[in-house]
C-alpha cells in the first residue's frame, strides 16, 4: 500500500525551494560574519542526554558515501561542504533512535530544518537533507528508531517502545538534540526552526504541532498520513473490497472505465470540463450506470465489480455500529486506486503488534 503520492510530495519540495529563496539570500548576508564555536570533529566529545555521538566529520559531495538508500528524492550531488554528525538516542532501554545533523561549513542561514520520512520510515532520509543543506539550512533526519524498509512494519511486534519512537518520540528527541548540536557548532541556537515532511513526514509534522508545539516555528505537513490506524485500516478495506480471495475484481482497465464514467457525470459541475472533478463532495456518482446489460464486456461492469467500487467509495465502517472508520475515496480518484486496490497483496501486512 502506498502511503503517499510521491509526485505531490516532490512538487511541495520544489515550491518550498522557491518560497525560501529570498529569505535565504537575506539570511546568508546577515550570518556571514558568524564565528563558529567548535570544530566539526570536536563535536564527537559533546555530552548530550541519553545520546551518543558516533561520528563527527567534515564531508563534501565527493567524500559522502551513504551506501544504498531507499528514500526517494533528488540525487546527493552538488552538496556543499558540511559538518556531518551522526548520533543515537536511547530514551528507553528498547530505544535506539539514529539521526544525523548536517550543518553548512560556511554560509549557514541561521535556520534549522527537520525533514521527515515516508511509510514506516526505517532510515535517515538523506535526499531531503541534501535539499535543505543546499539552501544553507542546518538539517536533521532520523530513522525513527528502527532500521528497515519503509513498507515493512515487522519491527513493531513485541516492541511497544519502538512503536512510540516511530509514532512521535524519535522526531521530538532528534529535534531537541539537533538544536543542541547546532548551537554547539555555531555558538548560537537557530533563529528559526522548520519542519518539512510528506506522507508519514506530514504525519510527523502534525504530531510535532500537537505534542511539542515549541519545537518548530513553522511546519509543512504535506499529504499527511494522518490518523494512522484508521488510515491503514482503510488500506486493508480497499484491498479486501477489490479481491475475491486472492483474485482481483476491478482490473486496471475497468478502473479506467469507471473513472471515465465518473468524469462524464461530474466533471463539468465545477464549471470547467477539464478532466478534474473539482467538487467531489457534491458528486453522487453511482457505478451502477455501467451495469452490463447482458454478457460481461470491456465496456461495462459486472455486479461484483459494481459492489467493489461502491465499497471503495463508501470507505470502511464499523460492522457493529455502522460508525465510519475512515472516509471513502472520492469520485475522480479511480486512477489512483490501482496501487492499493489492484496490488497482488497488501504491501503493509497486518500484525498483532499494533
Ligand atoms: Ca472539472
Amino acid at each position: 500500500m502506498q502511503l503517499n503520492s510521491s509526485a505531490a510530495c516532490t512538487k511541495i519540495v520544489k515550491r518550498l525551494s522557491l518560497r525560501t529563496a529570498i529569505g535565504i539570500l537575506y539570511s546568508v548576508t546577515s550570518m556571514a560574519t558568524l564565528a563558529y564555536a567548535a570544530t566539526c570533529e570536536s563535536l564527537a566529545n559533546l555530552r548530550l542526554s541519553d545520546t551518543t555521538i558516533t561520528l563527527a566529520q567534515t564531508e563534501t559531495a565527493e567524500t559522502f558515501k551513504p551506501g544504498m538508500i531507499e528514500a526517494p528524492g533528488p540525487p546527493l550531488t552538488n552538496l556543499p561542504p558540511f559538518c556531518r554528525v551522526a548520533a543515537e538516542i536511547r530514551p528507553t532501554p528498547d530505544s535506539k533512535i539514529k539521526f544525523e545533523v548536517w550543518m553548512p561549513a560556511s554560509g549557514w542561514n541561521g535556520k534549522f530544518m527537520g525533514v521527515g520520512n515516508g511509510g514506516w520510515s526505517g532510515e535517515i532520509w538523506y535526499p531531503f537533507m541534501g535539499v535543505a543543506l543546499r539552501r544553507n539550512y542546518a538539517t536533521a533526519s532520523t530513522d525513527t528508531g528502527h532500521e528497515g524498509s519503509s513498507t515493512n512494519a515487522d519491527f513493531v511486534v513485541g516492541h511497544p517502545e519502538k512503536v512510540v519512537d516511530f509514532a512521535y518520540r524519535a522526531v521530538h528527541e532528534m529535534t531537541v538534540e539537533a538544536k543542541a548540536i547546532i548551537a554547539a557548532y555555531y555558538g548560537g541556537a537557530p533563529k528559526f526552526s522548520y519542519w518539512q515532511g510528506c506522507s508519514s513526514g506530514g504525519k510527523q509534522g502534525l504530531k510535532e504541532a500537537q505534542r511539542f508545539p515549541t519545537d518548530y516555528d513553522g511546519i509543512i505537513a504535506g499529504a499527511p498520513a494522518n490518523n494512522w490506524i484508521p488510515f491503514l485500516a482503510s488500506g486493508l478495506w480497499i484491498w479486501q473490497a477489490n479481491h475475491n480471495g486472492t483474485t482481483q475484481v476491478l482490473s486496471e482497465d475497468k478502473l479506467r472505465l469507471l473513472h471515465k464514467a465518473a468524469l462524464d457525470t461530474c466533471d463539468s459541475r465545477d464549471g470547467v470540463t477539464d478532466g478534474v472533478i473539482g467538487l467531489p463532495e457534491s458528486c453522487h456518482f453511482n457505478p451502477k450506470v455501467l451495469q452490463c446489460k447482458s454478457d460481461p464486456g470491456a465496456d461495462c461492469l459486472t455486479t461484483p465489480e459494481i459492489e467493489a467500487a461502491k465499497k471503495i467509495y463508501a470507505g470502511p465502517k464499523n460492522p457493529r455500529n455502522g460508525e465510519q472508520i475512515f472516509p471513502g475515496l472520492q469520485p475522480g480518484s479511480e486512477l489512483g486506486w490501482a496501487y492499493g486496490a489492484a496490488a497482488q497483496r497488501p504491501r503493509i501486512r497486518p500484525t498483532s503488534g499494533i
